[in-house]
């Protein structure tokens, strides 16, 4: 059965909201981690901001599941399980950026996704540094601050901006910029701004074209595809592997078969 989904993008909001704004208000105590690897770092800052956002989420659907990235038994699953089509679960990133908030950077957010079996039913990100709340749902347009967005019309490659990230492959097989070397050659400029729900965003408003990541998880994007989906765009998981762990592109559409076509090259999959 649907729910009804007003109730749900209200809650996704107020728990963003919530857990977004003891970030910003706590922003004094960004460098306290609880371990610290040589290429990301975990805060306590995104162990509170979770346990906010589950607060809030639990207190109106105390028998949803809830699946978070600082939950200790996330990523541990060799399999990432099927649910089935009804169950509800929600789906959280406290802290996306963790890297660019530690450091001070504005570009950070609190990613809420709600997923009904495997389909993003309400999302919402908010960026409380940036002052900007995206919002979806699958039954309403894509909004910034309560305004309706659009991807681009941008219709080449060429002249397009595309995000991604440093992708480090779990078997070694390859590089971690390769993607980002195939793009330098492709697109009129590609980005590297550490935020996959925040560049995510970027493409639903129209300030970029595309996105592509082959290193992502669940909890980065569950949100973001909706958004983009509802703000007219294409989003597309090219591969699941175990622990949540994705390949995901997103784009205006336009540039998608394109797009695709040069990070399978990259991969050496074409
Ligand atoms: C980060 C992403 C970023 C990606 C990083 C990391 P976190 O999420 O948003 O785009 O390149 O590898 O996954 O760890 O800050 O939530």
């Amino acid at each position: 059965m649907t729910p009804d989904i007003n109730p749900l993008l209200d809650c996704a909001v107020a728990a963003a909201r919530k857990a977004g704004d003891h970030a910003l208000a706590n922003r004094d105590r960004r460098r306290e981690a609880n371990s610290v690897s040589p290429h990301d770092i975990k805060l306590k800052l995104d162990v509170e901001c979770q346990a906010i956002a589950e607060g809030v989420i639990r207190n109106t659907f105390p028998d949803h599941a809830i699946l978070g990235e600082e939950d200790p038994r996330t990523g541990t699953a060799a399999e990432t399980p099927k649910f089935d089509p009804d169950t509800v679960r929600w789906v959280i990133d406290p802290i996306d950026g963790t890297v660019n908030f530690a450091h001070g950077l504005p570009r950070w957010c609190c990613s809420i996704g709600v997923l009904q079996g495997e389909r993003p039913v309400a999302g919402a990100i908010y960026a409380p540094v940036l002052g900007k709340l995206y919002t979806a749902t699958h039954e309403s347009d894509a909004m910034c601050n309560g305004e309706p967005i659009h991807v681009s019309d941008t219709a080449t490659l060429k002249q397009s901006i595309v995000m991604t990230g440093v992708d480090r492959h779990r078997d070694g097989s390859v590089p971690p910029l390769a993607v980002f070397t195939a793009l330098a050659d492709t697109v009129q400029r590609p980005r590297i701004m550490g935020v996959a729900a925040l560049d995510m965003c970027y493409v639903a408003e129209g300030g970029g074209d595309g996105y592509i990541e082959t290193g992502i998880f669940l909890w980065d994007i569950a949100a973001a595809t909706l958004i983009v989906e509802q703000a007219g765009g294409k989003t597309e998981i090219l591969k699941h592997e175990p622990g949540h762990r994705l390949q995901c592109l997103a784009s205006n559409g336009h540039i998608h078969a394109e797009l695709k076509d040069v990070v399978l090259r990259a991969l050496g999959h074409a």
